[in-house]
């Protein structure tokens, strides 16, 4: 297979969409292997505990150690020798920025496998001692807070594998889009098909002058103008609070 992909969780259930559309097609046709563990597997006690309250005090739980010890000791063991030390994603809203650069690196890599944490998080003494035998990276889709690392995994998963040969019916498609050309990002222009007109809104007449000079240089206005509004960080001004 191209890429083998791990997920770690005491929700399984989340990485059913994995199986839909592309992404389910690549999985079927044998291009991605997908393997979810359920972390409660890793448990001994009759309640299948994974959380406890934390040291120090404070609100909310803590996930133990233990099974995520023994969850990624299987993991290891199964990985086998195809990488020195395979990237272990770990979602956290406390993580650096999940770009799309970041993308394009976990995509290049043969596996990479994703430690979803819920409640206040993981024992750090887990991701200290995992930092030995994988590439641990922290990761935060954005300033906001989700419930669990499942979610924020199935963003990154989707626009990692996006980018495996294959995936993605038509290559083309990838190389035009918003944040491709790291030295240029700028968000798209707007697009249109058919009808021209549709509840009295025309399409741009320049897009149907058959002039590929006029309509690239349209479209680059669109993206700045739209990038400068929206996006002024991009541009290098300061981001409107
Ligand atoms: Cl990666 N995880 C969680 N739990 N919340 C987030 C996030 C990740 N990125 C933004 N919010």
């Amino acid at each position: 297979p191209a890429m083998r992909l791990d997920a770690v969780t005491i929700l399984p259930e989340y990485f059913e969409p994995l199986r839909l559309s592309l992404i389910g097609r690549a999985v079927e046709s044998g291009l991605l292997e997908l393997h979810v563990h359920d972390l409660r597997e890793y448990t001994h006690d009759r309640h299948r505990t994974v959380d406890d309250t934390p040291y120090g005090g404070g609100a909310g739980m803590v996930m133990k150690p233990e099974p995520w010890g023994e969850a990624l000791d299987a993991l290891l063991a199964d990985l086998g020798s195809r990488e020195d030390r395979p990237v272990l994603v770990v979602p956290t809203p406390s993580g650096r920025p999940f770009t799309q650069a970041e993308a394009a690196d976990l995509a290049s890599h043969p596996s990479m496998a994703f430690a979803c944490g819920r409640y206040e998080g993981i024992d750090r003494r887990v991701l200290d001692w995992a930092g030995g035998l994988f590439d641990v990276r922290e990761l935060s889709l954005g300033d906001y807070v989700l419930n669990g690392g499942e979610v924020a995994a199935l963003a990154m998963i989707e626009a990692v594998v996006r980018l495996v040969p294959g995936v993605i019916g038509n290559p083309d498609s990838l190389v035009e889009e918003s944040y491709s050309d790291a030295d240029d990002p700028l968000l798209e222009y707007p697009v249109y098909t058919k009808p021209a007109s549709w509840r009295g809104l025309e399409v741009p007449p320049v897009l149907l002058s058959g002039d590929h000079g006029r309509v690239g240089a349209w479209r680059a206005e669109r993206s700045l103008e739209i990038t400068r509004a929206r996006r002024p960080d991009l541009l290098g001004r300061p981001a409107a609070e």
